[in-house]
């Protein structure tokens, strides 16, 4: 770990105007390592008075100048933060997984260079983007994008600089100005980032942060009205709040939720890439990714051998400190949050389940404090149990078995949530016909979570409204005005 990043206890304070500033409260909150329930840092607990004052200094940066910046000034600074993030890439990584619990290999390799891959492709993609024209006989439409103005940016702590960076670098590329309200329980990279504005000489004001609490920073930034657009991502509740807080003021909003994600293997499959495949779906980042691939759908023919194989490689995880390169399975992100986990586990047993696994593991301090859980497999759940139905957000996967491709789909599609899938046959014709009948925003066909930039990213049903990604970014953070010029009377 590097020097810098060891257990020192930080004070860190909101980032308004380019400047560092405490709470106006004084009120702090304190940040604690999940793996090993140390307080790591104090952060100021933002209100409505610091969201007033940022949401001020992206007004007024918008009005100096950053409002009519070229599209290479843009670019530029988009550049000039992705090199910032590259050259402190161990640094952020290891904030990361102090932050989050998650191992260091993971944010290393994931979650930092996704950050940089973020300001690089819209910084590209603002540079090569085109607008429509629509011509008539005697006259010419053209599409103008103009900035919403100053957008707010809420984001959970799951993936905090990766899922942080996929908004801010699109909101600046079309000229908005930024408040971003992190997740409360993992604000170190956030605080790294508004660093990384400051050192680049980013416009003071283009990028604020204001760290606190969901239900009151959040709140404050949601109802502010001067916040043009809101872009969320969280849990499917919260969302719902944020939409209903957000209507009456005639907000753009995004909102990017929860999951419960089938991965569907079929009997033709290539049986020993999708046994790896629906364990990487299942318990990379300890199962905390919205895209997971939480419910495992499997031919009855390969089912019990699927499920052996399945158990036998998650019993070799390994799990612990974070720190350590070899680490497969981190901390989840609190103790509060293994507890919710737990109780799914109770549950999925009541619920007539056989549940593998996730217990605590028996960690030397000072991991013993941390909120470790080994990874669980469940069988023998009904598809209607709560603990199939309803997010988990940790370890844990169900695994059914389904007879045809029919009840594969039904099975798929039998949740509120609509987010992602992924189908592993060899059989490509039955891939593009299982697709196109999921109720999914994406799906994956012998992969999971690959991803290309260009492409939308988001859901349907509970799992949210909207798309990111490539140009549906561009779009969100902008508004397009058609320009209609007769040519002759
Ligand atoms: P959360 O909803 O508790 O919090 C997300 C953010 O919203 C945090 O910054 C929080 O402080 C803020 N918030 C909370 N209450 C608010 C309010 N009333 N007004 C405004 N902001 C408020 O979610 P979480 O626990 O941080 O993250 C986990 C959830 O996020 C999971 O459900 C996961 O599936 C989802 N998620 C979805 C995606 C996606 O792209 N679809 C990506 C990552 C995580
Ligand atoms: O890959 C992405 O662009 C993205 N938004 C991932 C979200 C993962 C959720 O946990």
């Amino acid at each position: 770990m590097p020097a810098k990043v060891a257990t020192i206890v930080r004070t860190l304070m909101h980032c308004i105007d380019g400047r560092f500033v405490p709470s106006s409260s004084g009120d702090s909150l304190e940040d604690v390592a999940p793996a090993t329930g140390q307080v790591i840092a104090r952060v100021p607990r933002g209100n409505a008075a610091d969201v007033g004052l940022a949401v001020a200094a992206a007004r007024s940066a918008l009005s100096s100048g950053w409002g009519s910046a070229s599209v290479a000034q843009r670019a530029d600074l988009l550049e000039a933060v992705a090199t910032r993030i590259e050259a402190r890439l161990d640094e952020l990584a290891a904030l990361e997984a102090l932050d989050t619990g998650k191992p260091v290999q993971l944010a290393r390799k994931v979650d930092i260079p996704r950050a940089i891959a973020n300001f690089r492709f819209f910084a590209g993609a603002v540079r090569h983007d085109e607008t429509a024209c629509h011509t008539m006989e005697r006259a010419l439409n053209y599409t103008l994008r103009r900035p919403l103005g100053v957008v707010g940016l809420i984001t959970p702590w799951n993936l905090p600089l990766y899922l942080l960076t996929w908004k801010t670098a699109p909101a600046l590329a079309m000229g908005n100005a930024v408040v971003a309200k992190p997740s409360e329980l993992t604000p170190l990279t956030a605080n790294a980032l508004a660093e990384i504005f400051v050192e680049v000489g980013a416009p003071a004001g283009v990028f604020n942060l204001v760290h606190g609490l969901g239900a009151e920073a959040g709140d404050a930034l949601v109802t502010h009205p001067d916040v043009a657009g809101i872009s969320f991502t969280g849990g499917t509740r919260t969302g719902a709040h944020v939409a209903t807080a957000a209507a009456p003021l005639f907000k753009k909003v995004s909102l990017e939720l929860g999951g419960k994600n089938p991965t569907l293997v079929f009997d033709d499959c290539d049986f020993t890439a999708a046994v790896e495949g629906a364990v990487r779906a299942g318990f990379t980042n300890q199962g905390q990714v919205c895209l997971s691939g939480s419910r495992v759908l499997v031919q009855r023919g390969i089912h019990d051998r699927f499920v052996a194989a399945v158990v036998s490689r998650v019993q070799q995880m390994r799990i612990g400190d974070p720190m350590q390169p070899e680490t497969e399975l981190g901390a989840l992100v609190s103790l509060a949050h293994r507890d919710k986990v737990e109780g799914y586990l109770r549950l999925a047993s009541e619920e007539g389940g056989k549940v593998t696994g996730g217990a605590r593991p028996q960690l030397a301090p000072p991991l013993d404090r941390g909120a470790f859980l080994a990874p669980a497999v469940i069988t023998g759940l009904p598809h209607t149990s709560r603990s199939v139905q309803e997010e988990i957000f940790g370890p844990v996967v169900s695994i059914h078995a389904f007879e045809d491709e029919n009840e594969a789909v039904s099975l798929a599609n039998a949740v509120r949530y609509g987010l992602a899938a992924s189908i592993w046959t060899r059989d490509l014709t039955r891939a593009h016909r299982v697709s196109a009948r999921l109720d999914s925003g994406m799906v994956w066909v012998n992969t999971w979570m690959l991803r290309d930039l260009r492409v939308p990213f988001g859901g349907m049903k509970d799992s949210g409204v909207g798309r990111e990604g490539g140009r549906w970014s561009l779009d969100f953070f902008s508004e397009v005005r058609n320009v209609c010029i007769q040519l002759e009377p």
